[in-house]
Parts: structure tokens; C-alpha cells; sequence
């Protein structure tokens, strides 16, 4: 039905359609000023459009220092003009979120869990359409439990899924549970894949994500403060989401595929592994080694958006 209703509003409207951020709040309209309050800005406090208007890449990732250091590192791999050391923080008015701009790329933090980074996903996409954007690709950057894997691999996801594997992110609206698709763009996917295979050190594959409410019981770990299950139960589960094509396990990627999709954003999501979830729980690996391994999603991803832009 979709696409006999864009031949009727004519090729015009299908451009429209394919290439902006949509926001589906029929209320957004009629509001005069709309106040991101976690990213302190707003539209009547801040020229969207010109502070934000070409922006083409968004970068998301848990951590506020690792942001600040995608959006230096991004600075230097774009040659862009200026000293990476004097991005500042968008977001200085709060503490909840961090936001850097280096040319047309967007590095934002999005803390751990789902209602965190949902929030920052309104606010995110609602200044995406404010600011008029086009053709906006968004990135989420993170860590994750490998599940079959050497650690230090990253997870490209194919779909994210919940804890019954299901590809499906549950919202629950006045009351009552809505359920929306978690699939994320496949071109993305592919080419990220691609990416990794002209990069060295940059074992990856393409898996599906398993998102859950807690890192401890919500993983299945046997070393959080509550355990209510043994240790054969907990590869039991493993070995059925790693039967059910999960290779890795986090916290956001299914509200993260859904919002985007709803809205028409193309989404990825590039994850690496700390460790392998059938050998373990508790995070060993030394810190040097762990830094490199989280460098690993940025490296990819800056591939990706230089080859993008036909940067050598
Ligand atoms: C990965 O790492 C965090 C938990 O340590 C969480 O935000 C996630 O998805
Ligand atoms: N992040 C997670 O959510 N789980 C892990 O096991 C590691 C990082």
C-alpha cells in the first residue's frame, strides 16, 4: 500500500520522504518552543538549523569520555581545520548527556540502559528534524558480552532482539504494551562488514544483538549480588540465543533499532566484544587491552564515514 500512496502525493513528496528525519508527533506542530531539556537546548534558545543543519553522521556510545574521544579522533582521521582539543561539549548546561560536532559528524553519549538512551533518542531525532537534516546515517558505538566469540570482535547487528530472541522492542504506552520492529538498515550492515575487511585488527562479524534490562541477572551472570539460577542454566540459555543467531548481548540496541526506524533514520549498530559469555562473567581482561577493543567500533565506523565522503 505504501508505495501506491507516495505515487499519489507525487515524487516530490516520495524525496521528501526518503531523505528526512521524521518525527510522529502530530503535537510537535503546535508547540512554539520545544525545549530538549536533557541536551539543554531549544528552538527559541538556539538556531537549530544553522547549528546542526548539515550534519550527516551521528555517533552515539554510552560513555561521555569515549564520545568526547570519537569526536577528537573523528577531527583528526577528516583533517578537518582547528585543534581537536578545542571541541567543547554542546551539552555544557548538563551533565546527563555530552555532544561534540566535528564537521558534519554528531558524537553523543547516551549512559547505560535503555530508558537513558530512549531519552536522548526523542530529544536526539526531534533536533535532527528541527535543524532540517537530510539524509542523516546514526551509528551506536558500544561494549558488549560476546556469546561464541574471541573477545575483541565486533558485532555488526543484523537484527537486535529481546530476551526471548525476538526481534521486537516493547514499549509500554499509557498502560499498555506496544510492540515495534528492531530491524536495522541492511546496506549499512554490508558495508560496515566490508569496511572491517580493509582495516587490520579489525575482526568482525555480522550477528544479532540480544538487548536486556540489566548487565547481572538480565545477562544471565552468576557473579551479580542476586542469583537465582545455576550454572548449567545459564549456558542453557547461552546456547539457545547463540542457536537463535545472538552473538553478543547489551542494553540499548533494540529501543535504539526501533525509534530509528520509526522515524526513517538509517541505523547500525557496531559493538565490541569484552569477553566470551560462555567462558565467563567477570571482566579480566587488562585495561590497556579493553581500551583498545573499545577503539575498535570508532575505527570502523571512521572508515566508513571517510570512505563515505571520499576521504583517502
Ligand atoms: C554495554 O555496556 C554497558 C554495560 O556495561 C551497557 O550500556 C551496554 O549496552
Ligand atoms: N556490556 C554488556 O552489556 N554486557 C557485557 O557483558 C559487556 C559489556
Amino acid at each position: 500500500m505504501a508505495p501506491i500512496l507516495l505515487n499519489c502525493m507525487g515524487s516530490d513528496h516520495k524525496e521528501y520522504i526518503e531523505h528526512t528525519v521524521h518525527v510522529k508527533n502530530p503535537y510537535l506542530e503546535t508547540m512554539e518552543e520545544d525545549i530538549l531539556y536533557h541536551f539543554s537546548l531549544g528552538t527559541k534558545t538556539h538556531n537549530l538549523p544553522e547549528m546542526f543543519g548539515d550534519v550527516k553522521f551521528v555517533c552515539v556510545g554510552g560513555s561521555t569520555n569515549r564520545m568526547k574521544a570519537f569526536a577528537q579522533f573523528i577531527h583528526g582521521e577528516m583533517n578537518l581545520p582547528g585543534s581537536s582539543e578545542d571541541l567543547r561539549d554542546i551539552c555544557e548546561g548538563t551533565d546527563r548527556y555530552c555532544m561534540y560536532k566535528a564537521g558534519t559528524v554528531l558524537s553523543i553519549s547516551h549512559g547505560m540502559g535503555v530508558p537513558s538512551i530512549s531519552i536522548m533518542l526523542h530529544e536526539l531525532i526531534k533536533l535532527l528534524h528541527h535543524a532540517k537534516c537530510r539524509d542523516v546515517v546514526l551509528f551506536r558505538l558500544g561494549t558488549s558480552g560476546g556469546v561464541g566469540l574471541a573477545p575483541g570482535t565486533v558485532v555488526v547487528t543484523e537484527k537486535a532482539v529481546d530476551y526471548s530472541f525476538r526481534p521486537q522492542f516493547e514499549q509500554v504506552v499509557l498502560g499498555k504494551v506496544i510492540t515495534r520492529s528492531t530491524e536495522l538498515d541492511e546496506g549499512v550492515c554490508q558495508e560496515l562488514l566490508q569496511c572491517s575487511s580493509e582495516l587490520r585488527n579489525l575482526p568482525a562479524v555480522i550477528g544479532n544483538t540480544m538487548c536486556t534490562h540489566d548487565f547481572y541477572e538480565g545477562q544471565g551472570r552468576l557473579d551479580g549480588a542476586l542469583c537465582t539460577f545455576s550454572h548449567e542454566e545459564k549456558l542453557e540459555y547461552l546456547q539457545k540465543a547463540y542457536e537463535a543467531g545472538v552473538r553478543n548481548i547489551e542494553m540499548e540496541s533494540t529501543v535504539f533499532a526501533a525509534m530509528c526506524r520509526v522515524c526513517g533514520i538509517k541505523a547500525a549498530v557496531v559493538c565490541v566484544t569484552l569477553l566470551d559469555r560462555f567462558k565467563g562473567d567477570q571482566i579480566t581482561t587488562p585495561h590497556d587491552v579493553l581500551l583498545e577493543y573499545q577503539q575498535r567500533p570508532q575505527v570502523l565506523v571512521a572508515h566508513f564515514i571517510k570512505k563515505r565522503l571520499g576521504i583517502p
